[in-house]
């Protein structure tokens, strides 16, 4: 039994007053986390339900000891920046493509190489396979814990001028690009004019005409209210994009191993809501688009887009290795 001893410095009184809330704590009380998680996709879009799936998760399988505050639609900036402020710290978590995460770990630029994917089935399987988990293993090392490959989806094109309908009709247009080498290599063959920008500047660059038109998947184009600013979508499925959930070394360091055990299961979760999400958008989205006055091309010519860049896969070869290319393509 604790005996309550007046301090010199304060009377029994104040004492016990000073100690009481202590003793009346619950026997374990236990300290709470809350991670600041952020994404640039607005609420409701297939990275926010993917986002939401993982702290859901996450206070699940913490009982509570991890909470989150999610950011969404680009709160904490660009995907570049936020990736940089988890890298040191500054932010605990982001939900974010593969666009500008190359310029961290190059290894992963790989798979941004146009044309690599046959389709959604290839590219989950290459991504969940052993070729997927060697490059997340490749994140640690530099300053990022990569929980699980997540999904942005097939790229298609959207431009204010012109329906595409082949490599020919994309030929002169000014294009936003994601800041990535492999694709501003790969769009130049198809005669496009690579403008790189963070994907938050992106809607009132295409409102003020400063880029005619831009690439993202049915899900980023629909979430982000595209149709407003662009007149024109043409399904060219150009690029597969990945994305992934990293998480700041300063908060893994800090892991139990049974919690690191409960983020990663939160990432795989997470991933897979990500993937049902952007399944949906596929199927639902041209039909949405086209109702809010987008004029679509279904029908591309692929293979002259396919034609115009295999030059480039000579270079691609060169810098990620022509074995490396062919075992992802052989993947079935
Ligand atoms: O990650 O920058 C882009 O075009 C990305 O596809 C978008 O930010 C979602």
């Amino acid at each position: 039994m604790n005996t309550l001893r007046a301090s010199p410095r304060l009377p029994l009184l104040a004492t016990a007053v000073a100690v009481l809330p202590l003793l009346c704590a619950p026997a374990t009380v236990q300290a709470q986390t809350v991670l600041k998680i952020g994404h640039v996709l607005a609420k409701g879009s297939h990275y926010d339900v993917g986002a939401t799936v993982f702290c859901d998760e996450l206070e699940k399988g913490t009982s509570g000891r991890y909470k989150c505050q999610m950011f969404p639609a680009g709160a904490l900036g660009g995907e570049r920046e936020q990736i940089e402020a988890v890298q040191l710290g500054t932010q605990d978590a982001v939900v974010t493509s593969t666009g500008p995460v190359g310029n961290f770990v190059a290894d992963i630029k790989i798979l941004d190489i146009p044309f690599l994917f046959r389709d959604y089935d290839h590219a989950r399987k290459v991504l969940d396979g052993k070729i997927g988990q060697d490059l997340l293993a490749k994140f640690p090392a530099k300053g990022l814990i990569a929980l699980a490959w997540s999904e942005n989806g097939f790229r298609h094109m959207t431009n204010s001028k012109r329906p595409i309908t082949s490599a020919a009709d994309a030929s002169g247009l000014k294009m936003r690009t994601m800041e990535n080498k492999v694709h501003m290599a790969g769009y130049k063959t198809f005669g496009i004019l690579p403008t790189p920008m963070a994907f938050t500047e992106l809607f009132t660059a295409l409102q003020q005409g400063t880029v005619d038109g831009q690439e993202n998947p049915v899900g980023v184009i629909l979430a982000s209210k595209f149709s407003q600013v662009q007149k024109h979508m043409s399904l060219t499925g150009h690029v597969y994009s990945p994305a992934m959930t990293l998480v700041s070394p300063t908060v893994w360091g800090k892991l139990s191993d049974a919690d690191k055990k409960v983020f990663l299961a939160a990432g795989v979760k997470s991933a897979a809501a990500t993937r049902k999400k952007v399944n949906e958008d596929e199927a639902n989205g041209i039909a949405i688009l086209r109702k809010d006055g987008m004029q679509i091309v279904e029908k591309v010519d692929g293979e002259s887009f396919r034609k115009a860049v295999a030059p480039a896969y000579a270079e691609f070869a060169k810098e990620f290795g022509a074995a490396n290319i062919a075992a992802i393509q052989a993947v079935k």
